[in-house]
């Protein structure tokens, strides 16, 4: 299963592509499956409906946990370090990972959830964390963890849409100085639905929170005396794993579904061949559980090729700018993934945390979530990989479960700023705007997959009919994703950016829309318009124009309650870096808004504004400008 050389590449690539379902069987055949799959493949991009390994049934925990134990106990499955470095951290072996699945499902089940019910992970990044999702895999109820640092309103949100009877969280939550109230927003959370009849607290922090009689029970209580032995639920291939809820182009996020079988060949396949993970390798993501990259990359890929995989609670820059190093040299370790978000913001705080440490373990570096750009890359190279170190530009989405293009380290070639090459059993296409497949190379087009893969989103928790129309009817027969990118003469792939309503801050998928919507929340608000424009360290940083509907006396003190109310709707990531207080938005006749003219200004770019005289009040066009803090006057 492990390409090893250019020539494995492409014999795999090759049959990958004439026999998808030889291909895949064999890679499957790895696995343990309590009954063996029938059919590999049967799919449809119209109705959609993708189904792999039917027939077969297995559970997800027994290749990730019992498997391991069984060859080998006492290798370490996690190291946890946490946010202060003068804490201790913690280890378990796989023996002592399996022990607290079994046993923390065990208190779910008591809990009285079943197959199929939805458990709702509301938790910053502990070990527990991982045990929580694991759990549930075993029993097959269905995780949705919710990023911890989601505001009150979003969190009630998703526990909403996805019904979700129980919550598994912390009394707080340590990053760098702060202490975060997690509880309390739980609390809030719940008291706006009414599908929630249990939370579970881990104690972390020890702060005062308010337990709720009979709802509400304590982690470590209820695991003095859970049994280790809890058999795992079987499950078909289909069956839901887990929920994630991702932004897009609407204000309402979409449940992303993946199912058991295939997220697990996926995410195990991508992991070994994009890391090239070697038996004794320290592997550490950077990532938050909270996000598709925890999911595939810190706790199931990993787990399913037995490796030791490292959870970090902390944040990159506390202490200091050092952290992320300091750990590395602290544990040795091989393989190292983050985001271009991370790597600009270190970059910007000089070479002097960097160079008090050796950085001499790590075999490859890796980066996602958004476009690096040319002097991260060199950065990156130079002075994290010392010039000996592949990086793993890797492009995925939250939809695709796991890596879809990306260099494989020592097999395939380099070239920066680039994710180059789609694995074997990805078959990428760029299209034209008129959906005419673009051939040759050396061109740009929108980003299309014309063939299922194993972890290819399922449906949309609730919504089926939107999963549709959002990736398979913009161009019939594909995979729409949502990018543009660029193809070089040799094939190599350069992902651009989103086409769509969709931003990326720090790595961190954003709609516009669901941004304005919590905008427009603030009383005063008539209307807003929300883009995304070039950010330094943040990759795109959010520009919101806001109509008031009256005169606003101090401008600072209202832009100040609209952060506010986003932080409340959203959370804090989603909090606009400028707000530009305005009389109205260009828009046209029939009363649509001309973002790209917004998007223009905000890049400080107002040279190629194009004819805005066909606009129903071109004058705020003007005023806009004028006052734009982005534009030099
Ligand atoms: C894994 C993840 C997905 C969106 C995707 C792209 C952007 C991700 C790269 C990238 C350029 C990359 N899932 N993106 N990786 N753009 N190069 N290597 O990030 O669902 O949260 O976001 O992120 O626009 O569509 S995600």
């Amino acid at each position: 299963m492990q390409i090893r050389n250019w020539d494995d590449y492409q014999n795999n690539y090759q049959k990958s592509v004439e026999d998808p379902e030889k291909f895949w069987g064999e890679i499957a055949d790895q696995f343990i499956w309590k009954k063996p799959y029938k059919k590999v493949l049967d799919w449809d991009f119209e109705t959609p409906s993708i189904k792999w390994f039917e027939g077969g049934s297995l559970n997800i925990t027994e290749n990730c946990l019992d498997r391991h134990v069984k060859t080998h106990p006492n290798k370490k499955a996690i190291i946890w370090e946490p946010n202060d470095p003068n804490d201790d951290g913690l280890t378990w072996t796989y023996q002592e990972l399996y022990n607290e699945v079994c046993s923390f499902a065990n208190v779910l089940k008591k809990h009285g959830v079943v197959k199929g019910d939805r458990v709702c992970l509301y938790m910053p990044m502990v070990p527990q964390l991982a045990v929580a999702v694991l759990a549930c895999a075993r029993i097959g109820a269905v995780h949705s963890v919710v990023f911890a640092g989601f505001s009150a309103q979003s969190l009630a949100d998703r526990i909403d849409d996805a019904k979700c009877k129980l919550i598994v969280t912390t009394d707080g939550a340590f990053r760098g100085q702060k202490e975060i109230p997690i509880k309390g927003i739980v609390d809030e959370a719940v008291s706006k639905c009414d599908c929630v009849e249990k939370i579970i607290v881990f104690k972390r922090t020890e702060q005062y929170v308010s337990m709720t009689a009979q709802r509400d029970v304590w982690w470590h209580e209820e695991m003095e005396n859970a049994s280790t032995d809890c058999p795992a639920e079987e499950m078909e291939s289909e069956d839901m794993l887990f929920i994630l809820y991702t932004s897009g182009s609407t204000g309402k996020p979409k449940g992303v579904v993946h199912t058991c079988g295939g997220y697990m060949v996926y995410s195990h396949y991508s992991f070994t061949n994009v890391f090239q993970y070697e038996a004794d390798d320290i592997y550490w993501c950077t990532a938050d559980i909270g996000w598709i990259t925890g999911h595939s990359y810190i706790v199931y890929g990993p787990l399913l090729a037995g490796a030791t995989t490292l959870m970090f609670e902390g944040i990159p820059t506390w202490p200091d700018a050092g952290r992320f190093w300091a750990i590395c040299d602290k544990y040795k370790v091989n393989q190292f993934y983050t985001a271009p978000t991370a790597i600009r913001s270190l970059m910007s705080k000089g070479l002097e945390p960097v160079a008090r440490y050796s950085l001499n373990s790590l075999k490859v570096i890796g980066s996602v979530g958004e476009p690096i750009n040319e002097e991260a890359w060199r950065w990156y190279n130079t002075y994290i990989g010392k010039n000996k170190c592949p990086i793993v530009d890797t492009w995925w989405q939250t939809e695709t479960g796991g890596i879809m293009i990306s260099p494989i380290p020592n097999v395939t070639d380099i070239r920066p700023t680039y994710a180059t090459y789609p694995l074997p059993g990805i078959q990428p296409i760029l299209l034209d705007k008129d959906g005419n497949e673009i051939k040759e190379n050396n061109v740009e087009g929108l980003l299309c997959i014309k063939f299922p893969w194993p972890s290819i989103v399922r449906t949309l928790y609730g919504d089926h009919e939107r999963l549709k129309q959002t990736y398979f009817s913009t161009f019939k027969g594909y995979y729409f994703t949502g990018d543009g990118a660029k193809r070089d003469t040799q094939g190599r792939y350069r992902i651009i950016g989103r086409v769509d309503d969709v931003i990326n801050v720090s790595g961190h998928r954003m709609g516009t829309a669901e941004v304005e919507n919590a905008i427009n929340e603030h009383p005063w608000v008539v209307e807003s318009a929300v883009v995304g424009y070039p950010h330094d360290i943040k990759g795109q940083g959010i520009y919101a124009y806001i109509i008031p509907d009256r005169h606003i006396e101090s401008e600072q003190a209202f832009i100040d309650e609209v952060n506010e109310t986003v932080r409340k709707e959203i959370g804090p990531i989603a909090k606009p870096d400028i707000i530009q207080v305005v009389s109205g938005l260009p828009k046209t006749r029939s009363g649509k808004i001309m973002r790209r003219i917004l998007r223009k200004i905000a890049s400080g770019d107002i040279s190629t504004l194009g004819d805005t005289s066909t606009l129903l009040n071109p004058d705020i066009v003007e005023e806009i400008i004028e006052k734009s803090p982005m534009i030099k006057k």
